[in-house]
């Protein structure tokens, strides 16, 4: 009676709690010392008993954080129609245009830097939502424009920085995102929040609050380096993709 009893309360314990990840010591067909073969083995098993949900630890980065594709697929999901959307140049353009290609898009190409300085902009003109996507090689190649962002401080905008630690356009190579609070940083230069997230869940629930209230806010996500093997480029020329954009902008 009692084990069925403290059964049943580890059942609910265990319910809708996220797996514990394990990198097991004496992990069965990895290299290891002898006296970790017992432990190896007998781990998965007893939390097995102790109904503890467990996953070994993942081997890929892109099995650890979010993909670039996924961050963009559950913002496109998030966001109302009336919303614009300035994306970082390099991969963040090329695959938001793959995903989804709209009017209310302006895909940044060349211009590394300067996205959230033209969001500043756009929002100081209109009264929508508008939607910075940046990378973060490119928000450290202008981080002044943070400051000026938190002193004109537009409510309608959402500064979202995707942080996969590395000029993924150009060959993978390091930015020193690692040792930068990107949040820290905006709550620093005076915008109303700023929010750092690590998986999905919490980049909804941080672009959730950040569409509903007053802003300047910045999501600071960490995702993974990579992209959509099928990566294709934007197709339509800057200047009637800024046309197209400004028509978007004044209409209703
Ligand atoms: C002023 C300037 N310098 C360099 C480039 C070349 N360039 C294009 S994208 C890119 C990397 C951008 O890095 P990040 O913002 O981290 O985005 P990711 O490539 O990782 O998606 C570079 C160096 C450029 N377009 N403009």
């Amino acid at each position: 009676m009692l084990a069925a009893s403290r059964g049943e309360a580890l059942g609910a314990l265990t319910l809708d709690r996220p797996k514990c990840m394990l990198d097991v010591r004496g992990e069965p067909g990895l290299k290891d010392e002898p006296q970790h073969a017992l432990m190896g083995e007998a781990t998965g098993p007893l939390l097995d008993v102790l109904r503890v949900a467990h996953q070994l630890f993942p081997e890929q980065p892109a099995q650890i954080a979010p993909t670039l594709a996924a961050a963009l697929t559950r913002l496109l999901e998030l966001l109302p129609e009336r919303a614009a959307v300035i994306a970082t140049t390099g991969k963040t353009g090329r695959e938001l245009f793959t995903l989804n290609d709209r009017p209310q898009h302006l895909y940044q190409v060349g211009s590394m830097g300067c996205a959230a300085a033209m969001g500043l902009g756009v929002a100081l003109n209109v009264a929508r939502p508008v939607v910075v996507i940046d990378g973060d090689g490119a928000a450290l190649m202008k981080l002044g424009n943070c400051a000026t962002i938190g002193a004109r401080a537009p409510k309608n905008l959402v500064h979202l920085v995707l942080d996969n630690g590395v000029h993924d356009s150009t060959g993978g190579q390091r930015t020193v995102s690692a040792s930068v609070d990107f949040a820290d940083v905006a709550l620093a230069c005076g915008y109303a929040s700023g929010t750092c997230v690590d998986e999905l869940a919490g980049f909804a629930s941080a672009l959730t609050d950040a569409l509903a209230s007053d802003g300047p806010h910045l999501i600071h996500l960490r995702i993974a380096p990579g992209a959509l093997a099928k990566l294709g480029r934007p197709t339509i020329a800057p200047p009637q993709m800024a046309r197209r954009f400004q028509e978007f902008l004044q209409s209703n």
